[in-house]
């Protein structure tokens, strides 16, 4: 039975080229998923384990069949094992790509890089004077040097904590130290956290699961944040700026040349290289208006948040991207990128180039970046992207003219200027806001798609009924430009789905009711942002008391295991839309849903209507209120049925005052 293309994505583009991708027999992820029907009901409930050869084991979830595997553990350690490897995996995954980025800082500060320059110099003195680095009249070059080889040294450090450990609230700190799960080092905690893992080895699931908040936190306060950091440094410290969404800004009569994947240094030099002279003449010879640059994924919110670079979709449009026939290269770097796109750009004449040293394809043709020479690079890989424009088959294009303004940008330093204007930078009004009972909360909506669920449904649904609730939404990944696309990231947005104190404020100070921080590894962002919402007082000391809450409705990678392990694991409640692959082990769904709070602070919960799980965020978000006592909320929610439609304060009020 195939689904239809309503119950496979709420987007219309996505709807449109569905219908295309059928009508000419090309087969997309849902496809395949459909046809993997009935998927492993073991691998399900996370009770499969193949950690020694001895196996594969699989404990009965019935109580029928064996209780145990082979060497005796449990369905609790095999489900509790199985995570804390998925957790590490996803920390190694973001930590690596922050490697790469202090590398590439390195690099650049010992002028080793091409067409990189130290952008982001605010943020360079702000960080070497957090770190103790100070050199006397040094150049921004030698000062970043330093920060870079500090910031190195984070991954390999054997003894002591992370530097950004000391950002976290002393509450936070102190549970972690209990619980033994502080970040020491990157390298070695997710090292740490894999050896438990090994047949033998740790054989207790309580054990393991702190494991799975160890490998987070080093992701969070470690590898992501080092990543965010460093990338502002580099790459410039984003401000708010206009772009646009959806597969509509694909130009039939230009060159489309897609970025795809995550890592912000190629893509940023992809963007350097697109206004080359070079470039641009030879879209002219090729009888092209231009080249249009524009992004899938993570890369693209680097690329929206720096340079306004328009986004194409979320990590399921990376496959209708090639449907439309209007793409002549899609370049990509690492993760979250299907190696299925080959079959798609052999029916189609889009050439896939993969460009990493960490991520080869089956099928891709492969052009490895180098960043001493990054500009030449990228003007190659964009020449061999014009040259493909020749090949295109004007029969098969078909380009949704689906799109939307957004506005993206948005930083913990850039929030602090838009609230309190730029001479009196602060947190002051987001708290009083919060605190006078406009506002309920701050919620974190984050994520991906996944095929297991209508594509951005989740995201969409969640984040308007918070809206009409009055919770400040601020995204990053996947879920942001499910909402970019569907104009949830405009000013407007307040107007037809905030309730009025969240409108209020969002009048006030010209912000949108959801606030784009950028990519995954900027998840980051919502962690020091609750540290400055601590600092200006008023919402307690520690993020278990604050009124703020997480959620991935549509997560499938390994990276959203670690996000969420750090993001609960300091203490912020969590909702995911599909539940972790844990309900083999009542034990362990029981700490994740429930115990863990005593612990760290906070829980998971697992909710997968939207709605519902909007619900389970505002009851979590008025019982920290209470338990704060703050004032209870000036307004009442704003009525369903206004949902969607300019909210006009003035007029209604002008009729009810007769
Ligand atoms: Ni995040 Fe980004 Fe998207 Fe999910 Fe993949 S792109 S790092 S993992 S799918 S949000
Ligand atoms: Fe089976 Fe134990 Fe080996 Fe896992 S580690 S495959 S449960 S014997």
């Amino acid at each position: 039975m195939v689904s239809s293309k309503k119950e496979r994505s709420v987007d219309p583009a996505a709807q449109e080229i569905l219908g295309i991708a059928a009508q000419e027999s090309q087969q997309v992820a849902y496809d395949r998923y459909e046809a993997m029907q009935p998927q492993c009901g073991y691998g399900q409930l996370g009770i499969c384990c193949h950690n020694c050869n001895m196996g594969p084991c699989r404990v009965d979830p019935f109580g029928d069949g064996p209780q145990e595997g082979i060497c005796g553990a449990s369905a609790d350690v095999i489900v509790a094992r199985n995570l804390a490897r998925r957790s590490a995996v996803g920390s190694a995954a973001h930590s690596d790509h922050g490697r790469d980025i202090v590398h590439l800082l390195l690099s650049t500060a010992r002028g080793e890089s091409q067409g990189y320059s130290i952008k982001g110099v605010v943020k360079l003195r702000k960080l070497a004077r957090e770190w103790g680095i100070g050199i006397e009249d040094a150049t921004s070059a030698q000062l970043a040097e330093k920060v870079a080889e500090a910031a190195l040294a984070e991954f390999g450090k054997q003894e002591g904590e992370l530097r950004f450990v000391e950002r976290a609230p002393q509450k936070v700190r102190e549970r972690w130290e209990q619980m033994g799960v502080t970040p020491g080092g990157v390298d070695r905690d997710i090292v740490g956290v894999l050896h438990s893992t090994n047949m033998g080895g740790s054989n207790e699931a309580l054990h393991l699961l702190r494991n799975c908040v160890r490998a987070g936190l080093a992701d969070g306060w470690g590898g992501s944040m080092i990543a965010t950091e460093l990338s502002d440094i580099l790459l410039g410290e984003p401000q708010p700026l206009v772009s646009e969404a959806n597969l509509g800004v694909l130009k039939e009569d230009h060159v489309n040349i897609l970025v795809h994947g995550h890592e912000p240094g190629l893509s940023d030099a992809l963007v350097t290289a697109s206004q080359s002279p070079k470039v641009l003449a030879a879209c002219e010879k090729a009888g092209a208006k231009g080249l249009q640059l524009a992004g899938i994924c993570c890369t693209a919110n680097e690329i929206l948040m720096r340079h306004g670079v328009p986004i194409a979709g979320n990590f399921l449009h990376q496959e209708f991207a090639l449907v439309t026939g209007a793409v002549e290269m899609m370049v990509v770097d690492i993760q979250c990128i299907f190696p299925a796109l080959k079959d798609l750009a052999r029916h189609y004449h889009t050439k896939v180039v993969s460009t990493s040293p960490k991520a080869h394809f089956e099928g891709f043709q492969h052009i490895e970046f180098d960043e001493s020479r990054a500009l030449d690079s990228a003007e190659e890989i964009l020449l061999a992207g014009v040259e493909n424009f020749a090949n295109r088959d004007p029969e098969k294009v078909h380009i949704p003219s689906d799109k939307s303004p957004l506005v993206a940008g948005f930083t913990t330093e850039s929030i602090f200027d838009h609230l309190g204007g730029r001479y009196r930078p602060s947190y002051r009004p987001l708290n009083n806001g919060i605190m006078e009972g406009r506002l309920r909360g701050v919620v974190g909506v984050v994520g991906c798609n996944t095929v297991k669920q209508c594509q951005d449904e989740g995201h969409l649904e969640m984040v308007k009924e918070l809206l009409r609730h009055d919770v400040l939404i601020v995204q990053t990944g996947c879920s942001a430009i499910a909402c970019g696309k569907a104009g949830l990231l405009m000013p407007e947005a307040a107007d037809l789905y905030a309730g009025r104190g969240l409108k209020e404020i969002c009048d006030a100070v010209g912000l949108p009711p959801c606030l784009h921080l950028g990519s995954c590894v900027d998840n980051s962002r919502i962690l020091t942002a609750c540290i400055e919402i601590c600092r200006e007082g008023g919402l307690g000391e520690d993020f278990a008391d604050l009124p703020v809450a997480g959620a991935a409705p549509e997560w499938m990678s390994d990276k959203a295991i670690a996000i969420g392990f750090y993001v609960v694991g300091s203490g912020v409640f969590t909702v995911t839309g599909d539940p972790l692959p844990v309900l083999g082990s009542p034990m362990v769904k029981e700490y994740l849903t429930d115990g863990m709070e005593k612990d760290f602070g906070a829980k998971f919960a697992f909710e997968s209507d939207p709605v519902k799980a909007a619900h389970l965020i505002i009851d979590h978000l008025d019982s920290k209120r209470e338990a704060l006592h703050l004032d209870s909320m000036m307004y009442e929610p704003r009525p369903v049925e206004t949902v969607g439609q300019p909210l006009q304060l003035e007029a209604a009020e002008a009729v009810a005052a007769g």
